[in-house]
């Protein structure tokens, strides 16, 4: 298979590419910082190859996509991972500007190469895109306002990718995972305050990047008559906490 991961600099993307590699897939693995591109493809060999791309400039994917040489064209996979969360503020204090970032990165840049990817799989009658969703989709927290917006956009894009592809051969999944460490989310998050972000994970055995890569593997490598619309994935030890009332 030809898998086009985005955000595979770190995180969930560099554990998906790791695991399509050495399962003898291609790979193409796309994100901003080119020296980690690189680096990985170098750890992984020649059956991966960097795509440096800003998943929010709609020139920059059709660039990237139409400069692949002919023997990676037919992609097979396309994971849409690159993704990112800032600021923890209520809506009346976070900053727009961060708000309009999440919607280009998440939503714009997700659909974009969605639309960019699929009229091949479409014409060739197979294919798979895999979608990034979050438990932030689902469900509301403090804080999550627009960030748990764009994921909730993402499910139901995804669902809505499955109502025009029903026939087609093609296939689409959102994942939505709950608490997850050892990746930067919340770094980025946190914009930089590493002490805040370990102390998100402290006491918790969190999800992991190599569980989501593992579940991103297992959906690809279905029969090709199998369609995970949806699945949702949480560590055990987080779970749902009672409606916040506010009493006088
Ligand atoms: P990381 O911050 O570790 O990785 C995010 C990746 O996205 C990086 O490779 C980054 O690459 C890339 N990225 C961000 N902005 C852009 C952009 N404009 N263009 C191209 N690439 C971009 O996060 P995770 O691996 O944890 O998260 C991956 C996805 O999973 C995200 O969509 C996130 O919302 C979602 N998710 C994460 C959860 C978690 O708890 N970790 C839980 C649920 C969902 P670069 O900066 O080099 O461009
Ligand atoms: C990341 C999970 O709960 O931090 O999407 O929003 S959460």
């Amino acid at each position: 298979m030809i898998v086009f991961i985005t955000g595979a600099t770190a995180g969930f993307g560099a554990a998906m590419a790791r695991i399509f590699a050495t399962n003898g897939h291609r790979v193409l693995i796309a994100g901003r910082r080119e020296d980690r591109l690189e680096a990985l493809a170098g750890e992984l060999g020649p059956n991966v190859r960097p795509v440096p791309l800003d998943v929010t400039s709609k020139a920059a994917i059709h660039a990237a996509l139409d400069a692949l040489p002919a023997p990676w064209r037919d992609i097979d996979v396309l994971i849409n991972n690159a993704g990112l969360a800032l600021g923890i503020k209520p809506a009346h204090e976070a900053a727009l500007e961060d708000w309009e970032t999440m919607i280009a990165t998440n939503c714009s840049g997700l659909v974009t190469m969605t639309r960019a990817v699929l009229p091949r799989m479409v014409e060739r009658g197979s294919g798979l895109v895999i979608n990034l969703g979050s438990v932030a989709g689902h469900y509301p927290y403090p804080g999550g306002n627009v960030y748990g917006a764009t994921k909730a956009f993402v499910e139901q894009f995804t669902l809505n990718l499955r109502a025009d592809l029903v026939g087609t051969g093609v296939r689409a999944t959102n994942i939505a995972p709950g608490l997850c460490g050892g990746t930067e989310f919340s770094n980025v998050r946190l914009k930089g305050d590493d002490a805040a972000a370990a102390k998100v994970y402290e006491g918790t055995t969190p999800l992991t990047a190599e569980d989501i890569a593992g579940t991103a593997y297992w959906i690809a490598t279905l029969p090709p008559h199998v369609n995970v619309n949806s699945i949702e994935l949480m560590p055990t030890c987080q779970g749902f906490s009672p409606f916040a009332i506010k009493r006088n």
